[in-house]
């Protein structure tokens, strides 16, 4: 029987690159879109030594007619559109291109569906940050969206026009909306992988001080492993759906840092309030992290905390990775990795 052939847009990021190691497990031929760049961005398919089992296609998703000529050359069963802009501080000062790859791009997708195959599944990486400005201690499929950055207005379009397909076009498709997942593969600007980065060359004598932004704001962090098999469950479900991928539980940016401190066995206080907030070291007395207001947004989300509870009762489907786990696994890795950057 030939393989089934699953799409997977963005496949250089961190989900796309689980998500293709995943799918090859199970047997799928994979094709992962890349738009094209001077640099190379295959560091983590590489990584997950799956650069050879992949086939790699130049395409922007903002460009619908390389999208067409790219849907009649593949019988593509599945498609994952992970493609996005996906940093939030990155959508305040970019806002046009951000609404034009995770709004306008998922739209170019669904119109290419619905006119050449309306049979081919599509998942849609939609996201917690489109619950935003919320009342609610758990946030699930019922809670109302109130999006805080551009990235999140433009997501939330992608998400409400996904189901707009699948009611009025009956298109299989779906949109996870998943909370924050990290793992070693996370891009370097987002905060968990900033932090373990950062403390891992402070630790290893190659950085003096980390600066961050708001360490009072709280997420829901799980591991982006866990997460991919997740969306691939929501395109196998008989009835297309939304579902909410989370751990149920939120710890704020400076719980995090001191999971890591500890993970690394160092002995620290904060001091000061503020901006003037500390890190220290209590031994060397030197300053590990301090608190930088550029790295503060226009608005904030201040806390997420998933209910996966549909996801467990229809798909079947848990977190396998506590947050301690997940931090060890981070703080280790960047610590071989610096070690290797300097060696
Ligand atoms: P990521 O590491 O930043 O990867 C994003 C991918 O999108 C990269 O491969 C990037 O390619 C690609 N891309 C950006 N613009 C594109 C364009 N115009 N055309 C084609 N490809 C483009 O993000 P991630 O963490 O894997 O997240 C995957 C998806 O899930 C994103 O849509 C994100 O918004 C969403 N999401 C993530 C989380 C999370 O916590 N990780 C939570 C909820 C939702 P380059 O390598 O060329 O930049
Ligand atoms: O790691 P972050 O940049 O992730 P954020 O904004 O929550 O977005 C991530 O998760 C979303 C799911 O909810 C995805 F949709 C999105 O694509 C992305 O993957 O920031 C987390 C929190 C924020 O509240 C931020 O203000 O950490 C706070 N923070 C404090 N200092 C910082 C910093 N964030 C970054 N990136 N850098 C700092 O120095």
């Amino acid at each position: 029987m030939p393989k089934k052939i699953a799409l997977i847009t963005g496949i250089s990021g961190q989900d796309g690159a689980y998500l293709a190691k995943f799918l090859i497990k199970k047997n799928y031929q994979v094709i992962g879109l890349e738009r094209r760049s001077a640099r190379s961005t295959n560091w983590r398919l590489e990584k997950l030594n799956i650069a050879d089992k992949v086939i790699i296609e130049d395409v922007d998703i903002k460009e619908i007619n390389n999208l067409i000529r790219l849907f009649s050359k593949y019988k593509i069963s599945e498609i994952y559109n992970l493609a996005a802009q996906s940093f939030v501080q990155s959508s305040f000062y970019n806002p046009i291109e951000t609404a034009q790859v995770n709004a306008i791009g998922v739209l170019n997708i669904l119109e290419i569906i619905r006119n050449q195959n309306r049979k081919i599944k599509l998942y849609q990486a939609s996201t917690s940050e489109m619950f935003g400005k919320h009342d609610k201690s758990y946030q699930n499929e019922k809670t109302l969206f109130h999006p805080r950055s551009p990235y999140a207005s433009a997501k939330a379009f992608a998400h409400y026009t996904v189901q707009n397909y699948r009611e009025s076009f009956g298109l299989h498709a779906v949109s996870g909306i998943l909370f924050n997942h990290e793992s070693p593969l996370r891009g370097e600007e987002f905060i968990t992988r900033k932090i373990t980065l950062g403390l891992a060359k402070i630790f290893l004598n190659k950085k003096k001080t980390l600066k961050v932004g708001n360490i009072y704001a709280r997420r829901d962090w799980g591991f982006a492993e866990d997460y991919v098999e997740a969306m691939w469950m929501m395109l196998q479900a008989k009835k297309p759906d939304d579902y909410v991928i989370a751990t149920g539980k939120s710890y704020s940016v400076k719980q995090f840092i001191n999971e890591c401190v500890r993970s690394l066995n160092l002995k620290t206080k904060w001091v000061g309030k503020g901006l003037n907030e500390k890190l220290i070291n209590i031994k060397s007395k030197k300053i590990l992290i301090s608190i930088d207001k550029r790295f503060f947004r226009p608005s904030e989300v201040d806390n997420l905390k998933g209910d996966y509870s549909k996801a467990k009762r229809i798909l079947k489907w848990k977190p396998k990775t506590s947050f301690s786990k997940l931090v060890k696994m981070m703080i280790d890795s960047d610590l071989k990795f610096v070690k290797k950057l300097y060696q």
